[in-house]
């Protein structure tokens, strides 16, 4: 029997798209059905040894939050990863900026964006949620605090990201490339990691390098609450890669839960929060954008705008990686 509270869910949220699109017309018919917990999904095939790291820590007893921090430093610390933390693709001048963001069960949450020579700048993230007053700090006073924090400042333009950088400069035609992860071991993406341990509470971490060759200053959603990340403990979590603006626009993230909150699994939010931008945003042939959700039950989605996108998937002893379906 359908829910009744599910199904008006479902259906002011489809009256909130406009349509009904074809691929969530069946949205709010299924109940959720519960998924074996702990589950740990995260972005593109670095997710793969992060979701390993994440899980990790929940096997020794550790809490949510430090499984998703702790995944995420995987990428972070990788020189060869070209669009996260240490070797990330600097932007048009040659700066490696960075932004991430944290997001717990309590609802607290910390960002940092536009930071500099920080490896792990989740954890700057972190210490923003728990040490200060504040939600994001950014630029000089986001490696000032990370500096008193006892943070080491380093170097994070590998020499394999500059001579990328120097080559770029010969022309200097700024053209994001859908699926950097297509070129292995040369780019990868964002990643954004979800995770529910076994008592059902849900967290979320999202770091990045951003667009690679962007404008100096330039932030994109993975440090913005609700665009890049989003963690509502009595529903589930979601999370963004690709091309930051267009998640900003339609603040992806926090959509993709409050259609959850009205009933969609996080398949159908993923495909709903994809459909807004092809509705609202006319760029949006020549970019992608992938989501990935978690619910409290332990359901998974994710959907992307073109194909390409994949993302790693821990569930029942299994670590494994799945192509997203897309709306192209
Ligand atoms: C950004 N969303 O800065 C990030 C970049 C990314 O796949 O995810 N690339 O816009």
């Amino acid at each position: 029997m359908i829910n009744r509270r599910k199904f008006i869910g479902a259906a002011t949220a489809a009256g909130m798209m406009g349509i009904l699109p074809k691929s969530v017309r069946s949205m709010g018919k299924g109940l959720s059905v519960r998924r074996e917990l702990p589950v740990i999904i995260s972005t593109w095939r670095h997710g793969l040894p992060s979701n390993d790291a994440a899980m990790k820590v929940l096997e020794d007893g550790g809490g949510v939050l430090d499984a998703v921090e702790h995944g995420v430093w995987v990428p972070e610390a990788d020189p060869e990863n070209r669009s996260v933390g240490l070797g990330g693709m600097p932007d048009r001048d040659g700066f490696v900026t960075l932004d991430a963001s944290i997001m717990g069960p309590d609802g607290n949450a910390g960002s940092v964006a536009f930071l500099e020579h920080i490896v792990h700048p989740v954890s700057v993230a972190r210490k923003v949620m728990e040490d200060t007053p504040h939600e994001l700090l950014v630029g000089e006073g986001a490696l000032q605090f990370a500096l008193e924090q006892g943070f080491k400042k380093e170097n994070l333009l590998t020499p394999g990201a500059e001579k990328d950088w120097k080559e770029w400069l010969k022309t200097a035609k700024y053209d994001p490339v859908i699926n950097w992860e297509n070129e292995p071991n040369k780019y990868h993406d964002t990643i954004g990691l979800l995770a529910v341990n076994k008592n059902g509470d849900v967290a979320g971490a999202c770091t990045t390098s951003g667009m690679g060759f962007k404008m100096h200053g330039r932030v994109g959603d993975s440090p913005i609450i609700g665009a890049g990340l989003f963690v509502d403990n009595e529903v589930g979590a979601a999370t963004a890669t690709g091309m930051g603006e267009l998640v900003l626009k339609t603040l992806g993230s926090f959509l993709v839960v409050e259609f959850m909150r009205n009933g969609m699994s996080p398949q159908q939010a993923c495909e709903a929060a994809v459909l807004r931008i092809v509705h609202k945003l006319p760029e949006n042939k020549k970019f992608q954008v992938g989501y990935i959700a978690v619910n409290k039950n332990g359901e998974t989605g994710g959907y992307s705008l073109q194909p390409g996108f994949n993302y790693a998937l821990y569930q029942s002893g299994k670590n494994v990686l799945l192509d997203a379906k897309s709306y192209y």
